[in-house]
């Protein structure tokens, strides 16, 4: 009987110790990601808060930071626009199944396209066309009401089709990002550096958001993880001051391509614009010309990035935006609102949080995703 309890004792105590040893080793597994790569800070930043930055250690004598492996599968446009696909298509299977386009019916598809942030302009405008089509005789049935509102909505989006970013001219291309804090900047250049660089372009950063120094140690974290180089300046510094330094340094190594990061805030509005402005005005000096200057743009902040737009407009000369976030959006109508009311192209779509999310717009399947 005793022989039979040390037995059992020796066995429980086997378990425990190996236990104790497991769990840690699983935890540390699971933080660094089984990405094989020495990059493993991870960046959480709501938007206006400081992100928070977890990194393991190195090692000492560890080989340098790895960057991320090959650029992935880009995400499909259909798949990450559930939310907005969700609340469109549901009013349109509805309306579809209506024996007749009566006033209900027309109520439905305002409450459709205001609620997924076409905005009140833009919906008047489709509408009254689709209901004088329909006086006129000319639709007959709501089938073809909804086959008419995709074919105008594709329509309106026409402009956009092929407007890529520019890479013209001599001497370093610079593509300037702007727009309000937590809109996504900074992720987006990490995620287009990713981009350009496997299209086989040499790129360097250039950290203009000199507002807080937790800027810069983000979009450093994106030029380690992509392996490019950075430009940074002090806390408080000039962000021209850095622009330039970036593009006489891109010049200076043969670099194609400079995206430089912009402050969504200082400490007044006027401020920004201007130095937005001297900027812009630094970049295009030779040998340094702007190609892009891209609005970025929270698709889930709808219509009221609209009205932060018109501000950035005026300013810096806009060439397209990007609008991201789109994935954690009900509102992916905002994209028709863009272009039919600040006439801009929407270029690029950020699809979620990682560095692969982010995709050219593409008209065609942005309809196809909100009707099917
Ligand atoms: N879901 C989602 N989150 C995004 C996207 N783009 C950026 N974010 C997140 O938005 C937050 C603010 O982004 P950040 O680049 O710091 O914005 P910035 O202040 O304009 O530079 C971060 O948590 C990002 O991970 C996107 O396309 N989808
Ligand atoms: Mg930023």
């Amino acid at each position: 009987m005793l022989a039979l309890w040390i037995v059992l004792a020796v066995v429980v105590a086997t378990l425990v110790v190996g236990l104790v040893v497991a769990v840690p080793r699983r935890r540390r597994g699971r933080r660094d990601g089984g990405s094989g790569s020495a990059t493993t800070a991870t960046i959480d930043a709501p938007p206006g808060v400081a992100p928070r930055i977890e990194a393991e250690p190195a090692p000492v004598g560890a080989p340098p930071e790895e960057p991320e492996a090959e650029v992935g599968a880009p995400p499909e446009l259909r798949d990450r626009m559930g939310k907005t696909r969700g609340l469109f298509s549901g009013y349109v299977r509805a309306l579809r199944s209506r024996s007749s386009v009566d006033n209900e019916a027309w109520d439905d598809l305002e409450e459709a396209l205001l609620r997924a942030d076409v905005g009140v302009v833009t919906t008047t405008a489709l509408l009254e066309d689709l209901r004088s089509r329909v006086h006129a005789g000319e639709l007959r049935g709501a089938d073809a009401v909804v086959a008419a509102l995709r074919e105008d909505l594709r329509r309106s989006l026409d402009t956009t089709a092929g407007t890529g970013l520019s890479h013209e001219g001599d001497g370093t291309c610079v593509w300037l990002f702007v727009g309000v804090n937590g809109v996504g900047k900074t992720t987006t250049i990490g995620k287009v550096a990713r981009r350009e660089k496997a299209a086989g372009r040499s790129v360097l950063l250039a950290a203009g958001d000199t507002f807080r120094a937790a800027a810069a140690e983000q979009l450093d974290l994106w030029a380690q993880r992509t392996g490019v180089e950075i430009v940074r300046g002090a806390e408080g510094g000039d962000p021209s001051a850095v622009v330039f330094d970036a593009v006489q340094r891109a010049q200076a190594r043969g670099n194609d391509l400079v995206l430089a990061d912009t402050a969504g805030r200082l400490h007044t509005k006027v401020n920004l614009v201007e130095e937005l402005k001297k900027i812009r005005r630094v970049a295009d000096r030779p040998p340094g010309h702007v190609n892009e200057v891209l609005l970025v743009l929270d698709a889930t902040t709808g219509q009221n990035g609209l009205t932060q737009a018109r501000q950035f407009l005026d300013a810096v000369g806009v060439t397209g935006v990007v609008l991201t976030k789109l994935d954690g959006s009900a509102k992916g109508g905002i994209v028709i609102a863009i272009q039919r009311e600040l006439g801009l192209p929407v270029k690029l779509v950020g699809l979620g949080e990682g560095p692969d999310d982010l995709v050219p717009f593409d008209a065609d399947e942005f309809v196809a995703a909100l009707f099917e």
